[in-house]
C-alpha cells in the first residue's frame, strides 16, 4: 500500500538499514545556516587535495571534536584544522541533537556524533563513488542533512561496481544509512544550476559521524 510508505515522516528506504526522512530538517534550515555561517567565519571551506592529486570539486570544512580530511599523504580525521592549526569549531547542540532524532527514527538509538563534515557544491561540482571508511568503529550509523540545491544521490552496494540506484536529494532531507548499509558505496553527480531562496547558488551536506572510538 502505498500510503505505508509515505506515513511517519516520509519515511524512504534505501537499504534494510538506510533511509531518506524526506524534509524532516525543514523546520530548522534557518538556524542550521546560522550556526554554519559562525563554524565557517573560522574554518572557511576549501578545496582539499586527494593522495592521488586530484583536487575535489565540493569545497570542505568539518566542526565537532574531530574533523575529516585529505592531502597528499592520505584521508585521515584529525583534531585540528591543518590550515590554522586550531581545533575544528565545536559541534552545535541543535547538530547533535538533530542527528540523534533522525538516528532514532532509523532504529539507532544512542547515536553522539563527534564530527560533522560540511560539504560546500557549486553547480558542476560533484563527489566520485566512494565508501566512508575512515571512521574507528563502523557499528555507529552516519546521518547527513541536505541544504540548497536538489542533488542527484548514487546508492550503490558493497563493491565499487554493484549497480546504483538514484535519489534525488533535496533542502531539508535527512538521509540515515548503518548496520548492513554503512560501507555501500555512494556518489553525488555534478550539481545542476539553479539557485536555492534560502541557499543560493549551492548545496551544502552535513554528515555527522561518530568518528573516533565510542566514549561512554
Ligand atoms: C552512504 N556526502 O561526505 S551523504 C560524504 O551529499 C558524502 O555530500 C554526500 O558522501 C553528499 O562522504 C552524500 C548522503 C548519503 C545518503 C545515504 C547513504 C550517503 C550514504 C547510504 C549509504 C552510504
Ligand atoms: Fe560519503
Amino acid at each position: 500500500m502505498q500510503a505505508d510508505l509515505f506515513a511517519d515522516d516520509h519515511r524512504i528506504a534505501l537499504g534494510p538499514h538506510a533511509c531518506v526522512l524526506r524534509g524532516l530538517a525543514l523546520p530548522w534550515a534557518e538556524a542550521i545556516l546560522q550556526a554554519l555561517a559562525d563554524i565557517e567565519a573560522g574554518a572557511p571551506p576549501r578545496q582539499m587535495i586527494t593522495p592521488g592529486g586530484f583536487t575535489m570539486s565540493a569545497a570542505i570544512t568539518n566542526c565537532g571534536a574531530l574533523g575529516w580530511t585529505t592531502d597528499r599523504q592520505g584521508y585521515r580525521y584529525r583534531p585540528d584544522d591543518p590550515q590554522n592549526g586550531q581545533a575544528w569549531p565545536p559541534l552545535p547542540a541543535l547538530f547533535s541533537r538533530l542527528a540523534a532524532d533522525a538516528a532514532a527514527r532509523a532504529g539507532f538509538d544512542g547515536f553522539r556524533p563527534d564530527a560533522c563534515l560540511i560539504n560546500h557544491y557549486a553547480p558542476g561540482a560533484r563527489m566520485s563513488l566512494h565508501q566512508d571508511s575512515n571512521e574507528q568503529d563502523f557499528t555507529a550509523p552516519i546521518v547527513s542533512v541536505s541544504l540548497g540545491l536538489p542533488a542527484v544521490f548514487l546508492f550503490g552496494g558493497l563493491r565499487r561496481d554493484d549497480r546504483t540506484a538514484r535519489v534525488l536529494l533535496q533542502h531539508g532531507d535527512i538521509a540515515v544509512w548503518g548496520g548492513a548499509d554503512r560501507l555501500r558505496f555512494h556518489g553525488v553527480l555534478p550539481l545542476a544550476d539553479g539557485r536555492h531562496p534560502l541557499v543560493g547558488r549551492q548545496r551544502i551536506n552535513l554528515t555527522l559521524r561518530q568518528a573516533g572510538h565510542q566514549v561512554k
